[in-house]
């Protein structure tokens, strides 16, 4: 079996696009490979919590409920590590490691960072180093396989970069990570209030996402207010019907039917109709999941088990790595 590293911000209640963008996608994977998943807190303090966009407050309380919503979708605890990216130090060591064998330019190049960093006065040193602490999540558990969404391609491209940098100058350490890349229409569910955008947790109109916990009303209330066009027949055309053809990806990822097909069989129905009658499947489809993260909820210890269970099951793994990094790197004089 392979070793798949998978990593989510606690920002905010898990969306439908990082469901079906992603967790889903872990939880198919874990039955025949070793799942390793980190509820990346030290990633969601570079921008989310540090830029006050989120009240830090709620972060022990957004950590909880990741957890919960996670385990709910399908996570299984057993058969997969599921923990917290600070209770295991190893993450950070490694990424000052690495952050010595990247340049300033080469971070600076990084797509994510000069989008996140634009509109900013004051950018903070720890969003330039964040795809450094992305390439050490991974390292860390000489992992082989990386399920990522497109937008993740060039983090990606970082991590293998570092690891045969420290192979070439330290010796053969590390795996080269290879990308499992979900290309399929789930990789970019888009925001209902923008379909420009793609769906986000921490984006501040709660309108433009379906969170997996969301009630059936809200759900209802967030399809019929999706921004469409002024066309009422429903097409699957991303680039000019971005707002329609959203909703037929939503429909298109839950039912495992193509967008034509989907369009073919809806051809009666005009927009408001179709909204309706996603919001339906969407309500239908997130009832089994929100009654097992409503459960999981009332038991916030059990919670809280899993998470350090996970911590002391990836330090295992984490300690072992980190011993033979810096024994290479000669940062020792017992070992
Ligand atoms: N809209 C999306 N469609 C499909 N997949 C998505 N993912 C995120 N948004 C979409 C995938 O979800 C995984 C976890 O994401 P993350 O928490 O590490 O960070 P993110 O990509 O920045 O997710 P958000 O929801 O947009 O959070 P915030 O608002 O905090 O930035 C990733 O595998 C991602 O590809």
């Amino acid at each position: 079996p392979d070793r798949i590293i998978s990593g989510i911000q606690p920002t905010g209640i898990l969306h439908i696009g990082n469901y079906y963008g992603a967790v889903k996608n872990w939880i198919n994977l874990q039955n025949s490979n070793e799942i390793i998943c980190s509820i990346v807190d030290f990633h969601s303090i570079t921008l989310s919590y540090a830029s006050k966009l989120l009240d830090h407050k709620k972060l022990p309380e957004n950590i909880l409920l990741m957890t919960a919503c996670l385990l709910g979708c399908g996570l299984n605890s057993e058969k997969s590590i599921l923990f917290l990216q600070s209770e295991v130090p190893q993450h950070t060591q490694l990424c000052w490691v690495l952050s010595c064998l990247t340049t300033v330019p080469r971070l600076a190049r990084q797509p994510q960072y000069r989008e996140k960093s634009e509109n900013i006065k004051d950018i903070p040193s720890g969003l330039f180093f964040y795809p450094v602490l992305q390439a050490a999540d991974i390292l860390i558990y000489k992992a082989t396989k990386v399920p990522v969404g497109k937008d993740q391609l060039q983090h990606l491209q970082l991590a293998s970069h570092l690891a045969r940098k420290f192979n070439a100058l330290y010796g053969e350490t590390f795996p080269i990570p290879e990308l499992i890349f979900s290309g399929n229409i789930a990789s970019k569910i888009k925001n209902l209030r923008n379909p420009h955008k793609k769906m986000s947790k921490s984006y501040p109109d709660k309108l433009s996402r379906i969170e997996i916990t969301d009630s059936p009303d809200d759900i209802t209330e967030k399809i019929k207010k999706a921004v469409t066009d002024c066309t009422s027949q429903v097409t699957y055309e991303p680039d000019i019907r971005p707002g329609v053809s959203n909703l037929v990806g939503i429909h298109s990822v839950i039912t495992g039917r193509s967008p034509a097909a989907l369009c073919d069989e809806v051809k009666h129905l005009n927009t408001g109709q179709y909204k309706l009658l996603v919001a339906e499947i969407l309500i239908e489809t997130l009832k089994p999941i929100q009654k097992e993260i409503n459960q999981l909820l009332n038991d916030k210890s059990f919670l809280i088990s899993v998470l350090k269970n996970g911590a002391i099951k990836a330090s295992k793994i984490t300690s072992d790595t980190w011993t033979v990094v810096r024994k290479k790197i000669g940062c020792h004089y017992f070992l």
